[in-house]
């Protein structure tokens, strides 16, 4: 190894302490500091055009963009290879993989040790949030792979900026390796990773606030400032230090009166987030003058200001959006974010360089390169794009990103949205309660499951508050942690929770989705304000259908909301002793408070013999409303 090439500007002693320290164990042929700029990007992109990671696209019809093809094997987050190594295998709990640290340190320094032979090791110094918020973290990813320096640029705030603005303070250590050294005069592959999928790694020590990577170059896994950071450590950073790092997009609207609320919404996986991100309303809506604008799409950091008000930010600067299945249609803001500028990963190729998915707008194509370079035509049996084929834009290109989005105060949130993908049981709507009802609500969501990949099809996997893969420490301290935030402050924000996903027997959806979920989002920012009205149900407050806002589908019958909005008694006492399935699993942490709530559904479902939306109380008065608080 020859030269560290320490930039003048690096005074931070750990940082060079430590990136000496990798260097030598990880033998690199050269070490490179990023700064960010944007002829580096451009260099990197050239560079990876030239060794083939990296196919130019066609500049007419996709100006500045690049297209990547991964190794077959490494085209996802890989769950089962992923650890909570923190002290006591308590703290992870049951839903987190956990090896005491030293001995998981033993492993990869095996694994690590001139890991990078023949390659270029990159310091990537990024900012996770504005520059300058007291909400925004600092990390630095030490990688081999410039395919995460170019993401990570897209991604984060990154290079020159972050790294004087974190000066000689604190910063998360990410290292990563692609897991494939190369021998003197090897010739690399177009995607390096560890040829075994067994062979990865994907390592958190939440109490050392760092974050370890090996063997893979694929999204999450080597974008170490996503789910490693953003949420895994952050999480637990936050519980700590009294804030939140979840699993939510941040959404801003705007009513015709210049009101302005923001809204966050936790969905798990493939549930939509990035169109509900950018929801474009109905255009009665529009004329009237509602706006929606986007602060993020994936991740929100939220922390009480000094008034106990929560405030959120977007810790991200770009989308890493699911290509198949967007298209005008669905997601036009989605597909003018990425324009130009963009890296695509694992979709396919069109004669004329440009790029195409299932589901994108128009006919297919009559001959495509698929993502795994071979020829593809609309007759081949397998899809032309990975089903996790994924876009890298700024989030600076999205026509409706919310001129907040980059203000280190964050914005105020009104109110929490968490939904699940169900077939049935979970209506449309529902306003928790309270606080503590909420909690229990977003404790046990579930999705039925769509592959047979992680269980029997139409069993329901809770992923309490979409966070499963990603919390970095016990799901039941998590549960206490929320209800603790809502005692600290003066005002919780209202909590809700959405079904977009209600079939009927008939096997189709019940609702529309994608733009007339505004007219829930209305109803939700509405009851934020206490200026819409409800009834009360045995779980909670729901619209009824004179509530709401119909213009423009004035044919959705009221027959047809009430299906989608049953509640039915029946099936929610099977649905609440399901629950127990996931308490059981977190007794020993479980806060008291779920075990009371679920008593308390159980009886008031019981108590209310006549379901539905005929309710057998009144509708809201001063008393039920302050018990709503
Ligand atoms: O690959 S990522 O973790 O960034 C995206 C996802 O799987 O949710
Ligand atoms: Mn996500």
């Amino acid at each position: 190894m020859s030269n560290l090439n320490i930039p003048a500007n690096v005074t931070n002693q750990e940082l060079i302490e430590w990136v000496t320290k990798t260097a030598e164990h990880c033998q690199p042929n050269d070490v490179y500091w990023c700064d960010g700029s944007e002829e580096e990007y451009n260099r990197l992109c050239e560079e990876m055009v030239a060794s083939g990671t990296f196919i130019r696209l066609n500049p007419e019809k996709r100006p500045n963009s690049f297209l990547a093809r991964s190794h077959p094997s490494d085209v996802a987050r890989v769950e089962d290879r992923t650890y909570i190594c923190s002290i006591s295998k308590g703290d992870a709990g049951p839903t987190n993989n956990w090896m005491a640290p030293r001995e998981m340190k033993d492993i990869l320094n095996e694994k690590f040790r001139g890991c990078m032979t023949g390659r270029t090791m990159y310091v990537i110094p990024f900012c996770m949030g504005p520059i300058g918020s007291p909400i925004s973290q600092f990390g630095v990813e030490i990688s081999d792979s410039p395919y995460v320096v170019v993401n990570m640029k897209i991604m984060t705030r990154m290079g020159n900026e972050a790294l004087e603005a974190m000066g000689d303070g604190e910063f998360v250590k990410c290292l990563h390796s692609v897991g494939m050294p190369l021998e003197t005069g090897e010739k690399d592959v177009a995607w390096a990773c560890s040829p075994d999928p067994k062979d990865k790694y994907i390592v958190h020590f939440p109490e050392e606030r760092s974050i370890v990577s090996y063997g893979s170059g694929y999204g999450g896994n080597a974008l170490l400032g996503k789910k490693c950071l953003a949420l895994r450590i952050a999480s637990t950073k936050g519980r700590d230090e009294g804030w939140l790092a979840e699993h939510m997009l941040i959404v801003g609207v705007e009513s015709p009166d210049g009101k302005k609320d923001y809204v966050c919404a936790a969905f798990p996986s493939a549930c939509g987030k990035t169109n509900f991100a950018m929801l474009i309303p109905p255009k009665p809506f529009q004329e009237e003058g509602w706006k929606v604008t986007t602060v993020g799409d994936d991740i929100a950091w939220i922390k009480p200001d000094e008034k106990g008000k929560l405030r959120a930010i977007n810790p991200e600067f770009g989308f890493f959006g699911v290509a198949p299945g967007t298209n005008y249609k669905t997601n036009s803001n989605a597909m003018e974010s990425i324009r130009a500028n963009t890296i695509f990963t694992n979709v396919a190729l069109t004669d004329d360089g440009d790029v195409w998915w299932e589901g994108m707008d128009g006919d297919k194509p009559a001959h495509a390169i698929d993502w795994q370079g071979n020829d593809w035509t609309p007759a081949s049996d397998k899809p032309a794009a990975h089903p996790n084929a994924r876009f890298t834009a700024p989030i600076t290109q999205c026509p409706v990103v919310d001129e907040d989005f980059d203000n280190p105060k964050g914005v105020p949130v009104s109110a929490f949205i968490f939904g699940g993908r169900r077939n049935s049981v979970v209506p449309l709507v529902l306003q928790s309660f309270n606080w503590a009802f909420g909690v229990y609500m977003a404790a046990t969501m579930g999705s039925e499951m769509t592959a047979a990949a992680f269980g029997n099809i139409g069993e329901v996997r809770r992923d309490p508050f979409a966070m499963l893969p990603f919390a970095g420490y016990h799901m039941g301290d998590y549960f206490s942690h929320w209800l603790d935030i809502g005692r600290s402050i003066p005002e919780p924000p209202r909590i809700f929770s959405v079904n977009w996903f209600r079939k009927g027997e008939d096997g189709k959806f019940l609702w529309n989705g994608f733009g007339d979920n505004m007219r829930i989002l209305k109803w939700v920012v509405e009851r934020s304000r206490g200026t819409s009205k409800g009834v009360e149900t045995p779980l909670g407050w729901q619209p009824k259908y004179e509530h709401l806002d119909w213009r423009g589908i004035e044919d959705f019958t009221e027959e047809q909301f009430n299906k989608v909005m049953n509640l039915d008694r029946d099936m929610w006492l099977k649905e609440i002793a399901m629950h127990d399935d996931l308490f059981f699993k977190l007794y020993d942490r479980l806060p008291k408070e779920m075990a009371f709530i679920r008593e308390l559904l159980v009886s008031n479902l019981w108590r209310q013999q006549e379901l539905g939306l005929a309710p057998s109380r009144p509708e809201e008065t001063e008393a039920t409303k302050a018990v709503a608080k």
